[in-house]
């Protein structure tokens, strides 16, 4: 079953009484990647994308006993597909988060987006939305801790703009302070908690409600530690987030589609700021519609589900794709809609970067820096690019006044693989090139942030490599067995000395 890619049919029988005045849907976290669903024998609906969450209505099919749940679910890879036919990483299939029941009165708070205005630090904006037969409809958004009660009212169309002004504690690594936030219609009542913060950039500086911020990242697959397979529970977030924390981190970079909402929902109570990226990786069919609808679509479900998240900070609209006039098209397509969908956050990309004739400057010029607010740059010196001491000749400039990202940088060994500091696969190679890394990332003036690759090694159907990679990508700094390698070490001196060094 190993290399098995194709279809599992899932059936769950239920007995369900159903209340009057409500309504019933069945809610999926994810299924990789195309599911179909029937209930009772009818089909209730379809849904592609492999790492979003979707829901359909079953009200008038469900029945007070033995109701059949079908789920037919193929991960079957395709070239015009958002991934597409190769990816670093595993193509876990089926139905890799969870599946709920939701019961909701008839006419129910839908959706909201409540957050502070781009730019203030006092005033809340945003929306909510009911859905029903009741659109029309007065309703309260109440933070009890900070004694706000406001009143609205939704138009013909279940739809109000609301906007206030609260004097709150922001939130920030040092102090995520969530607030209980309840809407409360007529006929319906929602809680969530939410914090409060601005995310900015000015020239080369990311500001943090209004401050300079440098985020020590990592980036992370939604893989589970000790059990492999993928992280799905609050468990698993809380591992890999407190490792994160160890190493010195205030920033994740969730690589490389939306991971599960108990990784979001612990950075937010944990001060962990997120980017957040779809799976437009590589060499997706750009000039296919069919393949930007695909793509629109994740990024409209990502958003919908995090955008009242404080901790994200970035949405992240791809990884490593080659340059060309399609690719900036579609790419440009996906920043407008994104920024159509939330203003406030900061939009980027995993780009790349090349070499100048001397080979030693590594120029970041890729025409898409123009249109996102911080520029994300992969770079593998001293591993896929030379020797480690490479580091200390190279020099970065960047065409941007905008302030840059290392996304990825990093070297592969298995823990416990020990040699000298020259040959490759050993943790003394890893170690020695963090250590040139760290030297060279210091040097970058516009520099506001570093994502090593990864925290934890991972499997990869391109990794076979025999005693060594065994079907995983051994970059991590931790082993899928929880073990710290020598390299963790080094990230976790250079961030302690940046929290340190600077109160930004
Ligand atoms: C990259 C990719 C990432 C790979 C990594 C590697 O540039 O963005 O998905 O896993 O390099 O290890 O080669």
């Amino acid at each position: 079953m190993l290399l098995y890619e194709g279809t599992i049919w899932y059936k769950k029988s239920f007995d369900y009484q159903r209340k009057e005045n409500t309504r019933l849907f069945v809610y999926f976290g994810a299924a990789n990647y195309i599911a179909d669903v029937y209930l009772n024998g009818e089909k209730i609906g379809r849904h592609e994308g492999g790492f979003t969450p979707f829901n359909f209505e079953v009200t008038n099919l469900v029945r007070d006993k033995s109701n059949s749940l079908i789920v037919k679910v193929d991960n079957k890879r395709r070239r015009d597909a958002v991934p597409t036919l190769i990816t670093d990483w595993w193509n876990y299939g089926g139905l890799t988060r969870q599946v709920k029941l939701i019961e909701t009165p008839a006419t129910f708070v839908q959706d909201y987006f409540i957050q502070l205005q781009k730019g203030s630090r006092e005033r809340i904006s945003g929306w909510a939305r009911l859905n029903g037969n009741k659109l029309h409809q007065k309703f309260t958004v109440r933070i009890p801790e900070a004694r706000i009660s406001k009143d609205f009212t939704t138009d013909e169309n279940g739809y109000a703009e609301i906007n206030f002004n609260a004097d709150l504690t922001l939130w920030s690594p040092n102090n995520p302070k969530l607030y209980d936030v309840v809407i409360e219609a007529e006929t319906d009542r929602v809680q969530d908690q939410i914090g409060f913060r601005t995310i900015e950039t000015r020239g080369t500086e990311i500001l943090l409600n209004g401050r300079p911020i440098f985020l020590r990242g990592v980036c992370l697959h939604e893989e589970a530690p000790f059990r492999g397979g993928r992280a799905y529970s609050r468990e698993d977030a809380q591992t890999l987030l407190g490792w994160a924390k160890e190493l010195g981190c205030n920033f994740v970079r969730l690589a490389h589609y939306p991971h599960n909402e108990f990784m979001v929902k612990e950075a937010d109570r944990l001060g962990i700021m997120v980017w957040s990226e779809i799976p437009v990786y590589w060499t997706i069919l750009w000039e296919n519609s069919a393949t930007l609808d695909n793509a629109r679509n994740q990024l409209s479900e990502m958003i919908a589900r995090d955008k009242n998240r404080a901790a994200v900070i970035v949405w992240s609209m791809a990884n490593e794709t080659p340059l060309g006039d399609a690719r900036l098209s579609f790419l440009k397509k996906l920043i407008e809609h994104a920024r159509s969908l939330d203003g406030t956050r900061l939009i980027s990309a995993a780009m790349e970067r090349h070499y100048l004739g001397d080979t030693t400057t590594q120029m970041i010029d890729d025409p898409l820096g123009e249109y996102v607010d911080v520029f994300g740059c992969n770079e593998y010196v001293g591993w896929y690019d030379g020797l480690p001491e490479k580091a200390d000749r190279v020099e970065w400039r960047m065409k941007y006044q905008k302030p840059l990202i290392m996304t990825e940088f990093g070297a592969e060994a298995p823990y416990g693989n020990h040699g000298d500091p020259l040959t490759r696969w050993t943790e003394e190679y890893q170690e020695n090139a963090y250590q040139h890394q760290v030297k060279m990332l210091k040097r970058i003036s516009f520099l506001r942030g570093t994502c090593p690759w990864i925290l934890m090694d991972f499997r990869s159907p391109r990794r076979p490599l025999p005693g060594i990679q065994d079907f995983h990508n051994r970059k991590g700094l931790i082993s899928d067995r929880g073990e710290k390698k020598k390299a963790f070490y080094v990230m976790q001196n250079y961030y302690h000395e940046m929290e340190a060094t600077l109160p930004r």
